[in-house]
């Protein structure tokens, strides 16, 4: 056959940013040679072309802080400081949300890589690419410094993570480091993504060079790696989509590329298919096209969405999240089913992110990115369909609590046309307040359900972004917030503009949704779901720990009739370059269809 498949758009990594490099600057050290093996670890990170390493430091890596201050000059790599590793990390997890590139991360020893687990885990589970250094106390026990280095050092480190990173590594010469960052950089940028992390022997880190190493081509050794469709799975794809007469088409892990976007819409209008997207994943498809089904969901389906799962005759998975739990939650399901992923080269025994195996009639392996336009080909001359459109109500929030519904309100008045990037929404964020119309509009949940990571990662989101013209917009759970709120310091202090909303329900509210299924299980009182879950008395203030990370704080906002005027301010500082944190104090709740889902006796 003929043209099917076009090179999916290569995102290069973002230059460090003008602004950024001109902070922490170092006296210059006078070094430009490699003289120790940390200094060709910092040359071969440099190589990758990372802009940014996130960090929180330690004395296991004192070696290669050296190389990345004394050798490198703090450029490229230049170092963010983050107060906790799991921030450090969830920079780096945004920051591939929106470049599609990994970032790189270091952490101390055995305990810095504890504290990182929950930012691995997330970043692994959404499919996120980086690159993590860590290090050990010296392999050869006889140079450990007592006590410390002993704590610091323990046997195959990296069985920490490996149940949820890509690949790891404990090279065990300067040589060997560099081949090791050449190929964590490879893999973790290779589909499907994910992070890689290499241990650095403090040992090696701090030996002196005694010769100096051969240089190499360092690019050959990161090729850009690239499946097309196989031409005979496309046309069978294309056989069950052409005769189909209630198409579905279910948006899932896509690039962030504007053709790409495009394709996808065009896909589905030459189909008439119906279209559905998930709110634990990035904007995919514009959420009030008249194709789109009801508004994207989180942890439920829309009715609309169900409707159209169920009557289906054909289903394209475009990579989606979980076939086989959406099958089983629409309930009736009668189609064929066409996947395109490459997701199954990544799992393994130890998570179960893989989630249920669908049923599936053509497996086309390849990202969906270059399956599209081999579809729309295929497709080229169809009769598509005319389904009844849908129609995208934005939800007419009436009573007078104020509610997060009455939040998205206000903050979409605010923001009137500025293109926006939602880096994280909050459990209670309603799928309906907002269009998605850009890939960049919306950048997925943190990926792995680990409360806390929303502030890292909508830092990272918000370096990648800076400079785009878009204003990123993170909203937050107040559980959310608190876990990961030292973060906010890092985007104070390297300048990096983030409006935070915090849709404060004072109370790790999802759970007491779960606590009053179970009483209704149980036949005992739903009064006291709020037990060992509110977080009030005292009300902690938000506002004034942002304000003590270094952000414009506001709030707490307590009247509907408040919010035009603070996010109107708050909008204006970020657009003057600052971080600014809004407290909104929410009624307790989440949509009807949601809380009737969580909370209803059966399954
Ligand atoms: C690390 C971690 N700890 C605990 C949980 C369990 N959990 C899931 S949602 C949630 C509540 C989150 O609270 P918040 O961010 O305020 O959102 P809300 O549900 O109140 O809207 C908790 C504790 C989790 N998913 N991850
Ligand atoms: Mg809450």
């Amino acid at each position: 056959m003929g043209k099917v498949y076009r090179m999916p758009d290569s995102p290069k990594s973002k230059p460090a940013d003008a602004d950024i490099a001109g902070l922490d600057r170092p006296q210059p050290a006078g070094v430009n040679a490699p003289g120790f093996g940390s200094d060709v670890v910092a040359d071969a990170l440099r190589a990758t072309g990372i802009p940014y390493i996130a960090l929180n430091p330690g004395a296991s890596y004192r070696g290669l802080h050296d190389s990345l201050v004394n050798y490198l000059g703090n450029s490229q790599p230049q170092m963010l400081l983050c107060l906790h590793e799991e921030s450090a990390l969830a920079i780096a997890h945004g920051y591939a949300k929106v470049t599609g590139k990994a970032m790189a991360s270091a952490v101390h020893s055995n305990v810095g890589l504890m504290h990182a687990t929950m930012a691995f885990f997330n970043a692994w589970c959404d499919r996120m690419p980086m690159v993590v250094l860590g290090a050990t106390g010296p392999v050869d026990a006889t140079k450990r410094r007592p006590w410390i280095d002993w704590i610091h050092t323990s046997r195959d480190q990296g069985a920490l993570v490996r149940g949820y990173t890509k690949w790891d590594d404990q090279p065990a010469s300067p040589g060997a480091a560099r081949e090791a960052i050449l190929r964590a950089h490879w893999i973790a940028n290779t589909a499907p993504r994910g992070p890689t992390y290499i241990n650095l022997d403090a040992g090696m880190q701090e030996e002196k060079l005694s010769e100096p190493i051969t240089p190499i081509e360092t690019a050959r050794y990161m090729p850009p790696v690239m499946v097309a469709p196989a031409s005979e799975r496309v046309q069978a794809a294309a056989d069950l989509l052409r005769n189909a007469t209630s198409p579905v088409i279910l948006c899932g892990r896509v690039s962030r590329s504007e053709q790409a976007w495009a394709e996808r819409v065009k896909l589905a209008e030459r189909l008439g298919a119906s279209v559905i997207t998930d709110l634990k994943i990035a904007a995919s498809f514009p959420t009030d096209h008249p194709l789109h089904a009801g508004a994207p969901g989180g942890t439920v389906l829309a009715p609309e969405a169900a409707e159209a799962i169920g009557n289906a005759d054909v289903i394209l998975s475009l990579d989606w999240l979980d076939p086989a739990g959406t099958f089983k939650k629409a309930g009736k399901f009668g189609a064929k089913v066409i996947q395109v992923s490459v997701d199954h080269q990544l799992h393994n025994g130890w998570s179960m992110d893989y989630q249920g195996l669908p049923p599936v009639d053509v497996f086309i392996a390849c990202e969906p990115d270059a399956a599209v336009p081999a579809l729309l080909e295929a497709l080229s001359n169809v009769t598509p369909r005319q389904p009844e459109p849908y129609r995208h109500p934005l939800p007419q929030p009436s009573d007078d609590k104020l509610t997060v519904d009455h939040m998205a309100d206000a903050l979409r008045r605010a923001v009137g046309k500025k293109p926006v990037s939602l880096t994280h929404v909050s459990l209670s964020w309603n799928g309906a307040s907002w269009p998605l119309r850009h890939p960049l509009d919306y950048l997925g949940s943190d990926g792995g359900g680990g409360v806390g990571g929303g502030p890292g990662i909508s830092v990272g989101a918000a370096l990648a972004l800076k400079g785009s013209g878009r204003l990123p917009i993170a909203v937050c759970g107040d559980g959310d917030l608190l876990m990961g709120v030292t973060a906010l310091w890092t985007a104070a202090h390297y300048r990096i503009p983030l409006l935070v909303v915090v849709a404060n329900n004072r109370s790790f509210f999802n759970d007491e949704l779960h606590q009053e299924r179970v009483a209704r299980m149980r036949n005992r009182p739903v009064e006291n779901r709020w037990v060992g879950q509110r977080i009030s008395e005292p009300d902690i203030d938000i506002a004034a720990m942002a304000r003590a990370q270094g952000a414009q704080a506001f709030g707490p906002v307590t009247a509907i009739g408040e919010l035009d005027k603070v996010f109107a301010e708050a909008i204006a500082a970020v657009e003057a370059g600052a971080l600014a944190v809004v407290d909104v104090r929410v009624e307790p709740g989440y949509t009807a269809a949601t809380t009737a889902a969580m909370t209803r006796k059966s399954d």
